[in-house]
């Protein structure tokens, strides 16, 4: 890839979750090659309710993660999303190109909007339009993200495939979703068939970015699981998804594959399995904590950094705007 850009919701405080399957891996591909973008994407948040007072406090925290997670404002450009107009600019121009049964198609859509989808805002049917801007905007090619996205990713593609074919261009790039390593989908802690998240009204389902190594302790102590000893191998836990779940997260905290992870508990049980798993966690998770705390003592700061990171951000996404209006035939005199 030449251009990484991923974002995550400032919806709630963050889990293990998007720290697995998101933030660690963002880090991670800064100077390996393609330039990278961050975003905190505050847009797509208000899609549900947010309190006005704590979407701020939250789009702050979500920034303070990123960068305890190792995203370096140096090299990334990181910023909020709403500060970019060209986002929800795009956006619009992507609700002319996409078709309204694919947006019903889409699963977070359905989970979100339950029985009472006459009653959604809007913006959360077209939640993927948004998305799809926010990626194509930078004509960014890859994008890492958790398995959940994957359905909005393969969506990105079908605009960028109709807008190229309704226009006769070949303007917009095929986006490559990165979707790998042993925790792309973390589950609850409580329920191995529910994905672990910030919006779940159970906190004991999740562990929070935020959470001390008490609390980290207590919640896996109390996570669902069976009474059979672990296998030698990640085969023997097909039909056990709560201890392939603790596996999968440790193996990703470890940075090993969850073979070499088992090949050494083969036979424990979990009152052997998950005390050393609430150790890793919290000694991988306290640092990020720590630093976290310490940005958000200086909001001020947190602000800059945004305010910064989208004034580069939007000096890429312009000219990509202003192409894609011409192509459209939009004038443009001033
Ligand atoms: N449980 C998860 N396992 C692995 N990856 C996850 N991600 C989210 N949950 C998990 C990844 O984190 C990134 C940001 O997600 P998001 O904030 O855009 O929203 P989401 O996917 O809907 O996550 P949540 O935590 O469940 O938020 P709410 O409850 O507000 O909807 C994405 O890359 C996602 O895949």
């Amino acid at each position: 890839p030449t251009r990484i850009f991923s974002g995550i919701q400032p919806s709630g405080g963050l889990t293990l979750g998007n720290y697995l399957g998101a933030l660690k891996r963002f880090a991670a591909f800064q100077g390996t090659g393609p330039q990278t973008i961050y975003c905190v994407v505050d847009l797509h948040a208000i899609t549900v309710w947010q309190d006005p007072a704590r979407l701020t406090q939250q789009t702050r925290e979500a920034a303070a993660a990123f960068l305890a997670a190792g995203v370096d404002p140096a090299r990334s450009i990181l910023f909020n999303q709403s500060q970019v107009p060209a986002h929800a600019e795009l956006a619009w121009l992507f609700n002319t190109v996409a078709r309204l049964g694919w947006m019903y198609r889409m699963t977070q859509f359905k989970d979100k909007s339950g029985k009472n989808s006459e009653n959604v805002s809007l913006g959360l049917l077209a939640y993927p339009s948004l998305m799809a801007a926010d990626i194509l905007a930078y004509h960014a090619d890859a994008v890492p993200v958790g398995d959940d996205q994957k359905q909005h990713l393969e969506l990105t593609r079908d605009i960028a495939a109709k807008f190229n074919h309704d226009y006769g261009v070949d303007f917009f790039p095929e986006v490559q979703p990165l979707i790998e390593g042993p925790a792309t989908r973390v589950m609850s802690l409580r329920d191995g068939a529910k994905k672990m998240s910030k919006s779940d009204p159970s906190d004991a389902s999740r562990i929070n970015l935020t959470d001390d190594a008490d609390a980290i302790s207590q919640k896996i102590r109390k996570a669902r699981t069976d009474a059979e000893p672990l296998p030698g191998s990640m085969d023997g836990l097909k039909d056990r998804p709560e201890a392939r779940n603790l596996v999968n997260i440790y193996a990703a905290l470890a940075d090993e594959g969850p073979d070499a992870v088992l090949a050494r508990f083969e036979g424990q049980g979990f009152g052997a399995f998950k005390p050393a798993l609430a150790d890793l966690a919290a000694a991988t998770l306290s640092p990020i904590t720590a630093r976290m705390s310490e940005y958000m003592a200086d909001p001020a700061e947190i602000d800059r950094i945004l305010g910064e990171g989208a004034d580069r951000a939007d000096a890429l996404a312009q000219p990509i705007l202003a192409r894609t209006k011409e192509i459209m035939g939009l004038i443009r005199s001033r």
